[in-house]
């Protein structure tokens, strides 16, 4: 009967749908981790060390050769926290500037290059990444704390001692959405159960990944069956009054959606995916 047909499409949207969030979130947690790992290989082989085992150009080499171990990022990267008070000998060493980020509603868009940033004015404290995978290598000497998005991220990293995401907002030199994950890197000397305070006093650095959404999640569902079925959208909605879509098109009935639960690790943020039949029945 029709009735029946109608159940059995509901059903088999429904199974494609929790199929595809669960993937998504596998993928996601499975490069989580190895981000994770990456802030504990900068603090043993960079903090722990004397001379530093770690220069731009083995990071660089180190994080393209692991880069299937972090499925879906399309780059990561070091930052320093730095006290103002240290600036001018840190700026010394390096041989740069710490620089301001600038996003496109601020500049003309063929000036928005870091080369073309400028120097970041006088804060309290500056987080300038020192290495970067090659895919973001244009995020080198720029203070991550001068940026919305990323600053929030970075004080809730290292305040919380757990992997952090943001919002989902424009990344540097990408004309898609994204996410950026954090860990904070802290002196060998922090215990396990330390405070706010202690955690936010022993921090030394921030290890960041990038998520571009569109392209991420477009090359995950291009590895599933049935793509031509099914249309699918991810959405942050960590904000009730204000869904954000990080990925989706406009394409389908959405009179028959299924909604399935994504879960990225960061109990302060929400997400979803909402999954429908590209054709009418
Ligand atoms: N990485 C890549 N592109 C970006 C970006 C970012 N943040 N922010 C805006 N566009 C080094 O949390 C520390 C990476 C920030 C880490």
């Amino acid at each position: 009967t029709n009735e029946e047909i109608i159940m059995k499409r509901r059903e088999t949207l429904a199974n494609m749908c929790d199929e595809r969030a669960r993937v998504l979130q596998d993928q996601f947690n499975v490069s989580l981790n190895h981000v994770h790992a990456l802030s504990i290989l900068v603090s043993t082989f960079h903090h722990g060390k004397t001379p530093s085992a770690i220069d731009q150009k083995t990071f660089e080499e180190y994080t393209e050769r692991t880069n299937f171990e972090r499925p879906l990022t399309s780059g990561v990267a070091y930052a320093l926290k730095v006290p103002h008070s240290e600036r001018e000998k840190f700026e010394k060493e390096h041989g740069w500037t710490i620089k301001k980020m600038e996003t496109e509603d601020q500049t003309v868009v063929q000036d928005c290059v870091p080369e073309n940033f400028d120097p970041a004015p006088i804060q309290d404290e500056y987080a300038p990444v020192i290495f970067a995978q090659e895919t973001v290598s244009h995020i080198v000497s720029v203070d991550m704390m001068s940026g919305e998005e990323d600053r929030e991220n970075i004080l809730r990293a290292r305040a919380s001692g757990k992997g952090v995401l943001t919002s989902p907002f424009k990344l540097l030199k990408s004309n898609h959405l994204g996410v950026v994950l954090t860990f904070a890197v802290y002196d060998t000397s922090l215990l396990p159960d330390a405070t706010e305070e202690q955690r936010v006093e022993a921090t030394i650095g921030y290890l960041g990944a990038s998520y571009d959404m569109p392209s991420l999640v477009e090359k995950l569902l291009h590895q599933l069956a049935s793509k031509q079925t099914i249309a699918v959208d991810v959405y942050d909605t960590t904000n009730t009054s204000g869904l954000i879509k990080m990925y989706g098109s406009e394409i389908g009935d959405i009179s028959e959606q299924h909604i399935s639960s994504l879960d990225f690790g960061d109990p302060s943020r929400n997400h979803e995916m909402h999954c429908r039949f590209k054709h009418k029945l």
